[in-house]
C-alpha cells in the first residue's frame, strides 16, 4: 500500500482550518502521521503568516483519485481556485509524494517540485520521514534539509494547546 505525504498550509483562520482539514484526512485515510505545525512567513508575498505542516497517511487509492479528494476538502474549507498562487488561503492541501511514483501530468507533478524548494515543506517532511529517500535524488530527507540554504528562513515550530 503506497505511502503518502500531504503539505497543508493556511493562513485565513488558520487553527480553524488547519484542525478540521486533519479531521477531514483522517476520515478518507484513517491514522495520520502528523508533523509539528510550524508557524511560518508567507513566501512569495506579503501578508499574514501560515501554519505549516505535512502528513502522512498510507492509502490503496489511485493517485488522481487521492488528488481530487484534496480539492474536495480544500473547496468544502472556502478555497477559492481562482486565486493567485501567491496569495491568501483558507486552506492549501498539496500532495508531495506517494509512494515512489514519478510522474507530472496537469497540476499533478509528483515528487513535487516544491519539497526541495520550500523551508515549510521541506522542515516538517524531514520531521516525520527523516529517512525516507527523495525518489528522484535518492537523497534522505533529513539529510536534504541540513544543506537546505536557512538563511532568510523564518519559521518555528509551534507548541500544540
Ligand atoms: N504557500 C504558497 C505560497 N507561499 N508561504 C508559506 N509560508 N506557506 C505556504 O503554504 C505558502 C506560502 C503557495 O501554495
Ligand atoms: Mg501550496
Amino acid at each position: 500500500m503506497p505511502r503518502g505525504y500531504i503539505s497543508i498550509g493556511s493562513n485565513i483562520e488558520r487553527e480553524k482550518n488547519i484542525f478540521s482539514a486533519l479531521r477531514a484526512l483522517e476520515r478518507q485515510f484513517g491514522k495520520l502521521q502528523v508533523s509539528s505545525i510550524f508557524e511560518t512567513e508567507p513566501v512569495g508575498f506579503s501578508g499574514d503568516p501560515f501554519y505549516n505542516l505535512v502528513v502522512g497517511f498510507d492509502s490503496e487509492l489511485d493517485v488522481k483519485a487521492v488528488a481530487s479528494l484534496l480539492r474536495e476538502i480544500e473547496m468544502e474549507h472556502g478555497r477559492t481556485h481562482n486565486s493567485h498562487k501567491f496569495s491568501a488561503r483558507t486552506l492549501d492541501l498539496d500532495l508531495l509524494l506517494y509512494g515512489d511514483l514519478v510522474m507530472t501530468e496537469g497540476r499533478l507533478q509528483l515528487p513535487r517540485e516544491e519539497i526541495t524548494r520550500y523551508a515549510f515543506v521541506l522542515e516538517p517532511l524531514a520531521e516525520i520521514a527523516p529517512d525516507l529517500q527523495h525518489p528522484v535524488s535518492k537523497q534522505r530527507f533529513a539529510e536534504l534539509w541540513e544543506k537546505f540554504d536557512k538563511s532568510g528562513v523564518r519559521q518555528k515550530r509551534i507548541p500544540l494547546s
